[in-house]
């Protein structure tokens, strides 16, 4: 029985809600499917009570396969005539199995309503061609900002061949970030570590100074329930290797990778211990004094790095500003004061420095969260 098509606008309505379910779909794999984003479909039929989802999919974990297969093969033959909502544009090359462009044709959709278009030179444009010439009604660019805010890191990769900087940095009222000397300070509260957390688990890497490294020894894990598997390599900039071998992330090198980034002329005999303890270390070039930044970035997006948060200490997260090489910041700012003796952020909560547009806001107990994007 053919069911009577809704109007234009109630249609777009309908588009923007299913698109934003395969948007949330599509954060389930964040930070597991390699150097391939994460993408959401679901396949929709119109039926006489209204849109139901038939089939959905998520780019598998290691990239693939891809998502709109999984959502097709769950579909089966309810895919003819339905609608699919993709976040990205379907793929058109051949890879371990066939394009999903040509999967989405082939199961007869009717239309495909996407929401950002891809940049890699095997699909971009290609995929919704494919689509057009069979046929299939294709609509672009729906809630793209937001599918892409999700897909930065593959964005900014494949753009730009660096990875997508996020710097997060734990604030007081009084903007101070701690107490030189002092080491850990307590800034915020349990609901925003689990934020930080979960943070941690969708970012492929971690980056701390050799200063924050050895005041705080810290793990730089996820350590949410049933996400410890999903930690990011830990980096740390260690000109000198000054890297303690106890440290807790030395200690575990073997199991959440960490890998420094040392001058060329640092000592053999530490690195080569580092090394006995499973670090890695990465090539890198010294630039006024420090390390090349943008250097460093190119070789971590070579090595599959899509997102890097930066979390300190305030000198290293300071060149990453001043270097234009910070992308977003999530900036968490606690209820209390720490006083002049504090040392004060790079960032602070009441002057956003220039270039950023504020995307998000949230409450976390008696925190608060705010979210800042690079303008375009
Ligand atoms: C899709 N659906 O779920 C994803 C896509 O190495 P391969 O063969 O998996 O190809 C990687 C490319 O596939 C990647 O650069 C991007 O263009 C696309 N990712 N495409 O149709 C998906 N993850
Ligand atoms: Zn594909």
């Amino acid at each position: 029985m053919a069911m009577a098509t809704p109007a234009s606008s109630a249609r777009d309505e309908i588009d923007r809600r299913f698109m934003a379910a395969a948007i949330r779909l599509s954060r389930r794999h964040l930070g597991l499917t390699g150097t391939n984003p994460s993408v959401g479909t679901l396949i929709v039929r119109e039926e006489s009570g209204g849109p139901i989802i038939v089939g959905s999919g998520v780019t598998a974990v290691g990239g693939r396969p891809h998502a709109e297969p999984q959502a097709l093969y769950e579909a089966g033959e309810r895919a003819r005539g339905a609608t699919a909502y993709v976040t990205l544009e379907p793929c058109a090359h051949h890879g371990r199995t066939p394009p999903c462009a040509e999967a989405l044709v082939t199961a007869g959709v009717a239309r495909v309503v996407g929401a950002t278009s891809d940049p890699d030179p095997r699909v971009s444009g290609k995929g919704y061609a494919i689509l057009r010439k069979a046929g299939i009604e294709v609509v672009e660019g729906v809630l793209a900002e937001g599918a892409a805010d999700l897909m930065a890191g593959y964005l900014m990769r494949s753009s730009r061949k660096r990875p997508e900087v996020t710097v997060k940095l734990a604030v007081s009222r009084d903007g101070r970030i701690g107490i030189p000397g002092v080491g850990q300070v307590v800034i915020t509260g349990e609901i925003s570590r689990r934020q930080v957390h979960l943070m941690r688990a969708e970012a492929d890497a971690i980056l701390i100074g050799i200063g924050t490294a050895l005041a705080d020894d810290p793990e730089l894990t996820c350590r949410l329930p049933g996400l410890e598997a999903h930690s990011p390599v830990r980096i740390v900039l260690d000109a000198h290797t000054r890297l303690p071998l106890d440290a807790k992330m030395v200690r575990h090198a073997r199991e959440v990778p960490v890998w420094i980034a040392a001058a060329a002329g640092c000592d053999r005999n530490r690195r080569a211990a580092l090394e006995g303890a499973g670090v890695q270390f990465l090539a890198t070039e010294a630039a006024n004094g420090g390390f090349a930044l943008p250097e460093l970035l190119e070789d971590l997006a070579a090595r599959g790095i899509s997102t890097l948060i930066a979390e300190g200490g305030a000198e290293t997260v300071r060149r990453f500003l001043d270097e234009d090489l910070v992308d977003r910041v999530a900036l968490f700012v606690g209820p209390g004061e720490i006083g002049p003796q504090g040392l004060l952020s790079p960032i602070r909560p009441d002057r956003m420095r220039e270039g950023f547009r504020l995307t998000r806001e949230a409450r976390y107990g008696e925190d608060s969260y705010s979210e800042w994007v690079r303008k375009a």
